[in-house]
């Protein structure tokens, strides 16, 4: 049978490996950005939905396939929705993650456990070509808290200091499974499968249709 394929546009080694276990019960065919040469493109939008198109239709122009790009973030209370767009690079252009953490912890100091309140957030696109007009789109929140040490060494990014809620453990505590169950990634990515599912049989029914008819 046919597999369709499509190509995941990030350069972040945990997301591609959290998207791809997500994925790995739909008959997709994922390819990574790598395999397409796909280079990095700025981040410039303010939103994470204006991003997410951005990289979507970057990793579409260079590899002619279709992509899911997903633009995600911290959004910090205490902070005024900091890092958000730019919690990649909340540390400076070439941050690494330990970096940001170290940021957060002590931007976030000051302010008590109940104050510090802050969630994951993703939006996701689906782009069946560079010039898709209307692209498949799907967001995802997960509400927690900041702690005041890092503490697990599951997922990547803020995990070791997101305190989730209702657990009294970080995300970085939970297992992989257990992260895309609950997480702000795995919310969005189940919402964009159920609208490709629907996609994909329309399509098939049609070809049948047209094949019979
Ligand atoms: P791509 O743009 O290539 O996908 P990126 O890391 O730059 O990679 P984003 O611009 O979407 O991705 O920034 C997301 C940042 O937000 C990421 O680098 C982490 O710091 C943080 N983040 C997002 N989701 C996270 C998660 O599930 N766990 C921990 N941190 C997360």
């Amino acid at each position: 049978m046919h597999r369709n394929k499509v190509v995941l546009a990030t350069h972040n080694a945990g997301k591609l490996r959290e998207l791809r276990a997500l994925l790995s019960e739909t008959d997709l065919e994922c390819k990574s950005q790598a395999e397409y040469r796909v280079p990095e493109i700025p981040e410039t939008g303010q939103t994470f939905f204006e991003n997410a198109l951005i990289k979507a239709r970057n990793a579409c122009r260079y590899s002619g396939l279709p992509s899911i790009a997903d633009d995600s973030g911290l959004v910090v209370d205490c902070l005024q929705g900091a890092p958000g767009v730019h919690s990649a690079r909340f540390a400076g252009e070439k941050a690494t993650d330990s970096d940001n953490l170290k940021k957060l912890l002590q931007a976030v100091r000051e302010f008590s456990a109940e104050e510090r309140t802050a969630r994951f957030q993703c939006a996701m696109v689906y782009l069946r070509s560079e010039s898709d007009p209307s692209p498949l789109i799907s967001v995802g929140t997960w509400e927690g808290r900041i702690s005041m040490t890092e503490r697990g060494r599951h997922g990547f990014g803020y995990d070791p200091v997101f305190l989730v809620i209702g657990l009294k453990r970080t995300s970085a505590e939970l297992e992989p499974q257990e992260k895309n169950r609950l997480s702000h990634r795995g919310q969005a990515l189940r919402q964009l499968v159920e609208q490709l599912r629907k996609e994909y049989l329309l399509r098939s029914q049609n070809t049948a249709r047209r094949s019979t008819g």
